[in-house]
């Protein structure tokens, strides 16, 4: 273990030493100050010394310092017994039991039965996911899964159909001049355009003259700092958009030179948007229409715009419309980074793609790589469809995924149709899941190999830099970097490796040759990133070979991963324990070459039909078919499924409630801290009710990641609600990624009897 960035302070007290670390425990990468005790941590809080994330912290991170020695965190790898109990397994003896069982497998059903979820903490892990990706080429295995496809799938798949700008997508955050956010709680979900530290962010943003704009059905913790919110109907942007376009084009304010130039559809869009007045979007959506005309006006003024999509409507049903029409409302603005302009991070670790003041026009959003046996679905622009895979997992014949590797993700709260996926799991012959913890899909796999968690391991910001490339999150306004290395060793008498170590022992038995493609050269593997546009000054990927037969040490899997960089890595390692500003030179975005070919499609035909379809369904019948629309949300303090088993982290509530206006719990009839159960047209579940006047009436917002498995007894009480049991993938909602219904989901709600509530 290195201690390379330990300082002892002359004014601590002996035995008591303070070190930097970068937060793994969720994406954005904050800097923390360590306070370690004869070794241990005692005390953890943000660094307001940090030239990025300003001292910011979140009860996550500072709870690091209890991670490690928690009661429920494994010490060791576990292996199901043919009663279903567990018992604790050395990690020489799981990893050469599953490379059997797997190499078994494999020459018998050919390697496409080996599939893989990379989950958040393996994504979010770049030594995890490199080595992920690594294996998978290995054995010979398309099937590689992430979350995306459950997530906002819509954003790669619209940047598909319109055509991405290669002058990139981000700016600096206090470059706009509006930011218009479509169910994004960026305060709470550190996701969208305000990085890490997002408080400071939008402060900052906003004392640069920003305008926020919110559209959410609940008054969010970020929507209280709106200057203007629109609480609309959930499951209406799509028309709230169209109302904006609609608006601009009437009105004749969109950048007329920007849209000759390098779109084509402009008349088509205009057809298309015709039905959505003002005054049809108010109606539909239950907002001010003369508001919506004032935000049309102020973003078509705008010089610069942040237009952002979060889970919500990404997750109600229209996803890649509403990011489709958020992309050409950007075009028809000219919002995009122009020749000469300043490009937000020119990369420490990552070799961004030369930035070009043009598009490629669309490619295609689906239908290359590998075809799912189910659906008729393929690889697409969001990746493999999620959503699918326990129906190819569950369907017979050739070619049936038989043996999943679950590294860093919980399947069974977090995938939609919570009963399938139980079902999926149960049929296959092998289930290996990375966790440090017994979640659901712990409880139901095979093995469960316990990693080292926190400050147990080396951490570095690449995957935050990485999302500089990509619009799901937001990356940095500057070169920065952070590697820390591991603070403290895992708890005396435990047998846990990283995540990366057990891949590549489980490699190393199986005889498969590993080589690792660098990250600096490669970009989220699932997204379309400007680094695999060949037109723009390609990155020529770099990669290794391994030498399988020798143990390989953490540092030189780290140098292997980021071979190549801009900064080299060993500079990296050596300048940027605390995190640190790099004097990495300028970069600006090129014009347009000469003869340039590429042009925006603002009016994909399969977009065009949706907008006229919607604009034909009857959305009054739609909407009162049931009375209540289920909502997804974030809570504060835990991170998706993770953490609600720690105490500290479930004070406020140890389950996850479903938050009702105040009306509706009175025209229910029950009171607050009531149970009530929640009925979807799949599935009912049991939620504890919290008022809240902030959710819109008609609306009950809940957080997922809760509850048990399905043959497990529920209590809501304490464990919570599996909101993922009410989704229905046997209704999906886009072709390209199977996403089906995650938030508003149409549910009835009715009290439990008070005897039924013990
Ligand atoms: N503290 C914390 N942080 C997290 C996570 C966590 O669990 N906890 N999870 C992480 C993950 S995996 C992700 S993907 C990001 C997500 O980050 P965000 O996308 O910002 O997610 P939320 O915070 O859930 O905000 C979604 C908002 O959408 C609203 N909403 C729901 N349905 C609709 C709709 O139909 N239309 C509109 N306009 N709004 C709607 C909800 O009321 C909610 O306020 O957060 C990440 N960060
Ligand atoms: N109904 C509904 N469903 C949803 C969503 C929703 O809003 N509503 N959101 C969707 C979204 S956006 C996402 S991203 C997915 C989340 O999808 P997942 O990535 O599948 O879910 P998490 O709950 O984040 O699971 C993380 C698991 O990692 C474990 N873990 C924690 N720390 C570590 C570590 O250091 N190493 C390893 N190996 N494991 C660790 C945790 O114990 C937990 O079991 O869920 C999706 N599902
Ligand atoms: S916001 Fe994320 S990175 Fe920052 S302290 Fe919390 S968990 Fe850690
Ligand atoms: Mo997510």
């Amino acid at each position: 273990m290195a201690q390379a960035n330990i300082v002892v302070p002359t004014s601590l007290p002996q035995e008591l030493s303070k070190a930097h670390f970068m937060c793994p425990a969720c994406q954005v990468s904050c800097s923390l100050i360590v306070e370690l005790e004869g070794g241990r941590p005692s005390k953890i809080y943000g660094d307001k010394d940090n030239p990025v994330s300003h001292g910011y912290s979140c009860i996550r991170g500072r709870e690091l310092a209890n991670y490690s020695t928690l009661p429920s965190r494994l010490r060791s790898s576990m292996e199901r017994l043919p009663d279903g109990r567990f018992r604790p397994i050395s990690s020489e003896e799981a990893t050469s039991k599953i490379a059997a069982k797997l190499k078994a497998i494999v020459a018998e059903h050919g390697p496409r039965s080996v599939a893989v979820y990379a989950g958040a903490f393996c994504l979010q892990n770049t030594l995890a996911n490199t080595f992920t990706v690594a294996m998978m080429e290995a054995i010979g295995s398309p099937m590689y899964f992430t979350p995306e496809p459950i997530d906002q799938p819509g954003k790669p798949i619209a940047a598909a159909l319109h055509g991405q700008w290669m002058g990139g997508f981000q700016r600096n955050i206090d470059g706009f001049d509006i930011a218009i956010l479509f169910g994004s709680n960026p305060l709470v979900a550190h996701a969208g355009p305000f990085g890490n530290s997002p408080a400071y962010n939008l402060n900052r943003a906003k004392r640069a003259g920003m305008k926020l704009v919110v559209f959410d059905p609940r008054r969010s913790e970020t929507a209280q700092k709106a200057d203007l919110l629109f609480q609309l109907r959930p499951a209406e942007d799509a028309a709230v958009v169209a109302g904006l376009i609609h608006v601009i084009l009437e009105e004749e304010l969109y950048d007329k030179a920007f849209v000759a130039s390098e779109a084509d559809g402009l008349e088509a869009l205009r057809a298309a948007v015709a039905d959505y007045s003002p005054e049809y979007v108010a109606a539909r959506a239950d907002i001010n229409g003369d508001d919506l005309v004032t935000v049309a006006r102020m973003l078509a003024a705008a010089k610069r715009s942040m237009i952002h999509f979060g889970t919500g409507p990404n997750m109600s049903g229209r996803s890649t419309l509403c990011e489709y029409l958020g992309l050409c409302l950007r075009t028809l603005c000219g919002h995009w980074p122009r020749a000469g302009e300043h490009i937000r991070n020119p990369g420490v670790l990552i070799n961004f793609a030369k930035a070009i003041a043009a598009t490629r026009g669309p490619t295609p959003a689906s239908g290359f790589g590998e075809n799912l046996r189910v659906h008729n679905l393929s690889n697409s622009a969001a990746g493999m469809p999620t959503a699918a895979l326990p129906d190819e997992m569950l369907t017979p014949g050739e070619g049936r995924v038989r043996a999943f590797l679950n590294i860093g993700g919980n399947p069974m709260v977090g995938f939609p149709d919570q009963e399938k996926t139980a079902a999926a799991m149960a049929s296959l012959d092998l289930l290996v899941t990375v966790d440090p913890h017994m979640s659901g899909t712990a409880r139901v796999s095979d093995y469960v190999l316990a990693p080292t968690v926190g400050l147990e391991a080396a951490r570095s910001t690449g995957f935050w830099e990485q999302s500089i490339a990509y619009p799901t999150i937001y990356g940095w306004d500057v070169p920065y970097s952070q590697f820390s290395p591991a603070l403290i060793d895992p708890p005396e008498g435990s047998d846990v490796l990283e995540e990366w170590q057990y891949i590549y022992k489980i490699c190393q038995k199986m005889g498969l040759q590993l080589t690792l493609a660098s990250a600096s050269t490669t970009s989220i593997a699932t997204s379309a990133s400007d680094n695999e546009l060949p037109d723009a000054g390609t990155i020529k990927p770099i990669s290794t070979r391994i030498d399988m037969n020798h143990d390989m040490s953490t540092m030189e899997a780290w140098d292997v991963v980021y071979r190549g960089s801009p900064v080299p890595w060993n500079e990296v390692i050596r300048k940027s324990a605390a995190g640190h500003v790099f004097d990495v030179p300028e970069k600006r975005v090129a014009p347009k070459p000469p003869g340039w070919m590429g042009r925006f499609d603002i009016a994909n035909t399969e977009m065009i039909a949706e907008l006229v379809e919607m604009a034909e369904e009857d959305y009054v019948a739609k909407r009162n078919a049931l009375p209540f629309r289920m909502l997804s949300r974030r809570l504060k303090d835990v991170f998706n499924s993770c953490w609600t088993e720690h105490d500290p982290l479930r004070r406020q509530w140890p389950y996850n409630p479903a938050f009702l206006n105040p009306a509706d719990i009175q025209a229910l009839k029950v009171d607050p801290g009531a149970l009530v159960r929640i009925t979807s047209e799949k599935a009912s579940i049991i939620g504890v009710v919290e008022a809240d006047p902030d959710v819109r009436p008609g609306c009950v917002s809940m957080a997922h990641g809760w509850g048990t498995n399905p043959d497990e007894p529920d209590d809501a009480r304490s464990q919570g609600g599996t909101t993922s049991r009410l989704c229905d993938t046997d209704k999906p909602t886009d072709r390209h990624s199977w996403m089906p219904l995650m938030s508003a989901i149409p549910v009835a709600i009715a009290p439990v009897p008070e005897a039924a509530d013990q």
